[in-house]
């Protein structure tokens, strides 16, 4: 007989598995079982196994789904650009805000400026926020220090935001997001900076999970960017990357060769670029927030991706200049809107291509039996809802390892 922790029946499952017959891989009259933070059982209630269960939930109906992932968030940061927002929509060129100190440095200078408690605070607020639309996964970058000290600042502060809040926060060094002051007009010497002694020192107090780097004209170049991505895989660390967001840097092909976990933005990644991700397993992340905020007009390859299998992500890429955006949900309507990805290719960006997005395929993003009991319990009529409705909170309540969070 198997022994349970906690039983829920009469749910509607969107389990999200690959190869399903439908989309959603969805389970009607489903019953989900969970003993020691994993999911035991899942299938239609009436093919329970026998069983002994410490507390069985009936859910009324309601549909549940994997528990959401923001895979690609810059939550911890100092201050804010609110008014440089303004600014913008009052005729104030992005270019011309920059030239007077405003932009990513705007946001390094704050987050210099700021203690490990002030990063702490704010970001819990915002990570919480995202809980509140069910996500139980959240990484984020660093790359507002840009410096040794505070760059340390920020890991450490994600990593406490993590145990503090009881969710999984997976961190990704952002070092090579801009250069500094202090390397004006030298960015080799400021990447061998952060190769040869940011990244030893991160990782070697075990603070950092996977590398990323901006790899744009207004940032890095491939080719210097190559050099950091040898270092990350001496360490034996995973790669992340910005890539193709307002030009085509090869950034694509960059990241396929470093088998990198998923490249990210890809507005303007040629249909080589999308074949090399193809090859090399590569998630694609979208991000409208920034795509709106920016008021982008070329579209990610949305049509190549599927063409070519590419798993499809999306994510907030919270931050403060260029995606004020702190939503899954949200991001999930804005991505069908701007992109015209369906509900359900939307759905899959949020679990399973996330997961996968941070190396988690394993343990998460999907709901099957071994996996772990991250589950959205949702007021929708269908799991298109979720896509469907602007600005509309429609959680129910949230798992996290089969503990109540909210
Ligand atoms: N992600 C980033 O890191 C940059 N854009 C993006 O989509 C810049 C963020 C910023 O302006 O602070
Ligand atoms: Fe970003």
């Amino acid at each position: 007989m198997d022994r349970w922790d906690l039983l829920l029946t009469d749910a509607r499952v969107a389990t999200m598995r690959a190869g399903a017959t439908d989309p959603y891989g969805v389970i009607d009259g489903g019953a989900l079982a969970i003993r020691d933070g994993e999911i035991a059982w899942v299938g239609p209630g009436a093919a329970l196994p026998s069983h002994r269960a410490e507390e069985v939930r009936s859910l009324d109906g309601r549909w549940v789904t994997p528990a959401l992932i923001d895979c690609h968030t810059h939550l911890v940061f100092g201050g804010d650009r609110g008014s440089e927002f303004e600014a913008r929509l009052g005729g104030v060129r992005y270019e011309e805000l920059a030239a007077s100190g405003g932009g990513i440095m705007a946001t390094v200078r704050a987050t210099r400026a700021a203690s490990a408690e002030e990063l702490f605070r704010s970001a819990l607020g915002r990570l919480e926020a995202m809980a509140g639309e069910g996500a139980a996964t959240v990484e984020i970058k660093s790359g507002y220090g840009l410096d040794l000290e505070t760059e340390l600042r920020m890991l450490e502060v994600a990593r406490r935001l993590g145990r503090a809040s009881g969710l999984t926060v997976r961190t990704t060094l952002l070092a090579a997001h801009a250069v500094p002051p202090e390397f004006e007009g030298r960015p080799d010497d400021y990447l061998a900076f952060v190769g040869d002694e940011v990244l030893p020192r991160a990782a070697g107090e075990g603070l950092v999970d996977a590398v990323d780097g901006y790899c744009e004209t207004v940032a890095f170049s491939a080719v210097q960017l190559a050099g950091l991505f040898e270092r990350a895989r001496e360490l034996g660390l995973p790669v992340k990357l910005h890539a193709d967001q307002l030009s085509d840097g090869g950034g694509a092909a960059l990241a396929a060769r470093f088998g990198a976990l998923s490249a990210d933005h890809l507005e303007y990644t040629p249909e080589a670029g999308i074949e090399a991700l193809a090859g090399a397993g590569t998630v694609a992340v979208l991000l409208p927030g920034a795509f709106l905020t920016l008021g982008q007009s070329q579209r990610p390859p949305v049509g190549a991706l599927r063409r070519h299998g590419v798993p499809v992500a999306l994510a907030t890429d919270c931050n403060p200049g260029t995606s004020p955006l702190g939503s899954l949900p949200e991001a999930m309507a804005l991505a069908a809107r701007l992109y015209g990805l369906t509900p359900a290719e939307c759905l899959a960006g949020v679990t399973r291509h996330a997961a996968r997005a941070l190396g988690l395929q394993h343990d998460r993003g999907t709901l099957e039996a071994g996996k772990r009991a991250d589950i959205a319990i949702w007021d929708i009529g269908h799991p298109r809802d979720l896509t469907y409705w602007l600005g509309r909170r429609q959680l129910a309540g949230l798992l996290v390892a089969g503990q109540d969070r909210s």
